[in-house]
């Protein structure tokens, strides 16, 4: 009869995680996808037309207006590649010069509003973001490339042509870790075999979303009644001997365990939810 509850928990356990698991996972391709449609809009309306049909108050409009179509982001940008020599034109053309990313222990002592931020230093080229959903429009001006998660993301999927994420980190004006997806957006249509040089010579600029994703996984296990009876834990497990904790208290250790798979939909990172039971039988 004990084996018997045993056998019973278990499978209750692990249905309930892969339940969530496939929830958070479904809700995460779902925003991915869009995010993917949003960085095809602004190909289509902001480099393929004459005079540009795209402005930052059309692009805050469209991405508030179709916020739920994003479930889990907290924002979505748009970064213009800009090589050393258009600088000081495009500068001019803004308004703005193109900034640094903030350090951790600039941000403890100051606002961070871009009149704040330092000129970046002289690159070979820049990703400094033109448009924001109103979320995120703090990020204004600063230059992607100078942020190493954002830099490394914007090298990955300029090459690859795919949604690329990075690993959590701590998001610009926020006191939680999350992760940044994102798209390069192209001049020209591309064939579906192009080589990576292909793309990277054909890149204009890229689309990003950030997940804030504690509070996100949080309002995701809030809409199911079974906060009470779970504790939920998500990880990025590419580094398998060096998890990073993503959502929920770290070092729980209460018996029974059931690891559920998560597929973010980028095939360099690996994510995992681990399920406990709040009690002990
Ligand atoms: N978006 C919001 N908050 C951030 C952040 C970011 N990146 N990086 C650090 N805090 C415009 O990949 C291009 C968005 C980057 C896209």
């Amino acid at each position: 009869l004990n084996e018997d509850i045993t056998l019973r928990r278990k499978e209750m356990l692990a249905s309930m995680c892969d339940e969530r698991a496939r929830m958070l996972q479904d809700q995460f391709n779902v925003s991915m996808n869009h995010v993917h449609a949003l960085a095809i809009l602004v190909s289509t309306f902001y480099h393929e037309l004459e005079p540009l049909a795209l402005d930052q108050k059309t692009f805050e409009e469209y991405t508030e207006k179709t916020a739920f179509e994003r479930p889990l982001t907290s924002g979505v940008a748009y970064a213009l590649r800009v090589l050393h020599l258009m600088r000081e034109r495009f500068e001019e053309q803004q308004g703005w010069t193109i900034k640094k990313m903030e350090t951790e222990d600039q941000t403890l002592s100051q606002d961070l509003v871009p009149e704040n931020l330092d000129p970046s230093p002289v690159q070979e080229e820049y990703a400094p973001v033109i448009f924001t959903q109103k979320t995120v429009s703090h990020i204004v001006s600063i230059d992607m490339m100078s942020g190493k998660e954002d830099r490394e993301n914007i090298l990955r999927a300029r090459a690859s042509g795919k949604g690329v994420l990075t690993s959590p980190f701590k998001l610009l004006k926020s006191n939680h870790l999350g992760v940044v997806l994102t798209f390069a957006v192209y001049n020209t249509h591309l064939p579906p075999d192009a080589t990576q040089m292909q793309r990277i010579n054909a890149t204009v600029g890229y689309l990003g979303a950030s997940y804030d994703v504690p509070s996100l996984v949080e309002k995701l296990l809030h809409q199911l009644a079974s906060k009470q009876t779970i504790i939920v834990n998500v990880y990025d497990s590419t580094n398998k001997s060096a998890p990073i904790n993503m959502y929920g208290k770290d070092g729980m250790d209460t018996g029974l365990l059931h690891i559920s798979n998560l597929d973010f939909g980028d095939p360099a990172r690996k994510h995992e939810m681990h399920c406990r039971f709040k009690e002990k039988p």
